[in-house]
């Protein structure tokens, strides 16, 4: 077993003896074992973050310097890339030419925060007064914890670390205790660029005893947290005691609108991957198809035959469309949704069970299921499955459709399709979502906005907003002529 416990620029032997075996969810094969850390861990990594954040050594370094490591550790990251793919599909399931392309948008996502380094130094702000100078400016927030999930591993590490990095924060950083590889790979490539020691912290471990530590620690200033609703709330509630920063994603429940005037094949195209893309653990995943009712019929039947071919796999399976789930305790969840769900008057299309092929047997597989007949008062439809279940509900205008799509707690992403430009622009701009896609799906961009209204979440990732989620604004105010007010007595009366 090799430490994955990394303070102050070394991998560390934890306090705990306990370990965790790393299996690829696809066939059950030891990927690696791990430290599985202890509350003590947590908190020494704080406490090396906490040092380094003091020292100024990072904080300190001009901005433009902190865009150059950026640059360099993407530089690292691509040639690198092969093994980074490899760990990430191993320990995901997913399949390798899904994990290079993450892998790809991991270093988008690192240079695009090297561009923005000097570009937003602040403002000069108008006083009004001739004797005054007024400017804000940005300093980092301070400590750290960022805690991500495991269906994009690396990715969703990198939406934090490059720009926690960039504003000259210190980290620690907690993956998913099912998805670590990745994590511990870039503790390297962040070394081998120059980032000073003790700046990023990596501490693996469950969410109940280091991330609790994470959450609460007074030491910690934010918290940037990426995984399922129930846990949010904790996170949240946990850091209210010291008033932490707190950024929050936490899914979706998507509704991918599709009008009769849709150009058919490419919409069905786009549903199938809106849905079954890494068999559905994507938190911006298409999951509700919501059609109109004159286009209902013919739709679904193509898109039920189609799922039906979808062909599952490893991630070493040239021939796979899709892999596994993450585990066998989110196989049964999944499951126990769409059993929910008919058991609520939904019409099973289509999947609905684990494979019958023996040679995914010792996988985590779950057939593309379809539920016709939906409506919003279903579990499955308004919680998140995060598996490959797609719910079919129809309306009959336009009203009905946005009204339909909106009814959802979560407000991560949607799509609309049409061919009329009036209408994907009107309901575009009323689909309480953060997110919209017209005619399309899955596309983001490291320069854009991510995050969701409502519960998906709170704050925002990417972009420049993703970059203010970790720097103070600081209003400088500066008297160029002091002199006494007498707002109250000056000295002497009587
Ligand atoms: O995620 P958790 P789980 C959704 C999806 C899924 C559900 C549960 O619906 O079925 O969440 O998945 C850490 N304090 N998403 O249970 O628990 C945990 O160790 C601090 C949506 O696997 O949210 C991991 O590092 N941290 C999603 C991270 O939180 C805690 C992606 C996410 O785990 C903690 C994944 C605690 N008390 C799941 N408890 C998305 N938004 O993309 C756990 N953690």
């Amino acid at each position: 077993m090799s430490s994955s416990l990394y303070v102050a620029g070394e991998w560390r032997t934890p306090h705990a003896s306990a370990s965790r075996e790393i299996r690829c969810p696809a066939d059950g094969t030891l990927v690696r074992t791990v430290s599985e850390c202890d509350a003590q861990d947590a908190a020494d990594a704080v406490a090396a973050a906490s040092t380094a954040w003091r020292s100024g050594a990072w904080s300190e370094t001009p901005e433009r310097e902190r865009g150059r490591l950026l640059e360099r550790a993407a530089d690292l990251i691509e040639r690198d890339l092969e093994q980074y793919a490899t760990a990430e599909s191993r320990d995901t399931g997913k399949r390798i030419v899904e994990a290079r392309l993450d892998m790809q948008d991991v270093i988008a996502c690192f240079r695009y925060y090297a561009t923005l380094a000097g570009a937003h130094p602040g403002r000069l702000v108008d006083t009004g007064d001739p004797h005054s100078r007024s400017r804000v400016e940005y300093a980092p927030v301070g400590v750290c914890s960022l805690i991500t999930p495991w269906n994009y591993p690396l990715l969703q590490t990198a939406w934090k670390v490059a720009p926690a990095l960039l504003a000259g924060n210190a980290l620690v950083l907690k993956p998913s205790e099912l998805t670590p590889s990745t994590a511990m790979l870039l503790m390297e490539t962040l070394t081998e660029a120059g980032l000073p020691t003790g700046v990023a912290n990596l501490v693996t471990g469950t969410g109940a005893e280091v991330g609790e530590v994470l959450t609460t620690h007074p030491d910690v200033d934010l918290v940037s947290f990426t995984g399922g609703l129930a846990t949010g709330r904790r996170v949240m509630a946990s850091a209210a005691a010291t008033v932490k920063r707190v950024a929050l994603e936490l899914g979706g429940k998507n509704p991918n609108v599709v009008f009769a005037d849709a150009d058919h094949e490419t919409a069905l195209d786009y549903a199938l991957t809106a849905i079954f893309l890494h068999s559905g653990q994507v938190c911006s995943a298409g999951a509700r198809l919501v059609i109109e009712e004159s286009l209902h019929d013919v739709f679904v039947d193509e898109l039920v035959a189609r799922a039906r071919r979808i062909r599952l796999g490893g991630p070493f399976d040239a021939a796979a469309e899709t892999g596994p789930l993450i585990s066998a305790a989110h196989r049964e969840k999944v499951d126990a949704y769409v059993r929910a769900g008919i058991a609520e008057g939904a019409v099973l299309r289509c999947g609905g069970a684990a494979p019958s092929d023996p040679a995914l047997a010792d996988g985590f597989y779950y057939l593309p299921t379809i539920l016709d007949g939906c409506d919003g008062s279903m579990s499955v439809v308004h919680e998140e499955s995060f598996g490959p279940v797609l719910t079919v509900e129809t309306f009959r205008d336009e009203e009905e459709a946005v009204r339909i799509a909106n009814d959802t707690p979560y407000g991560l992403a949607g799509a609309v399709w049409t061919q009329d430009a009036g209408r994907a622009q009107r309901v575009a701009s009323r689909l309480r979502h953060g997110t919209v896609w017209i005619n399309d799906y899955h596309p983001y961009l490291p320069q854009a906005e991510w995050g969701g209204f409502g519960q998906s979440g709170n704050g925002r990732e990417l972009g420049l907003a993703g970059l203010d989620e970790y720097r103070e604004a600081r209003h400088v105010y500066h008297n160029l002529d002091p002199r006494p007010q007498h707002w109250f007595a000056p000295a002497g009366r009587n």
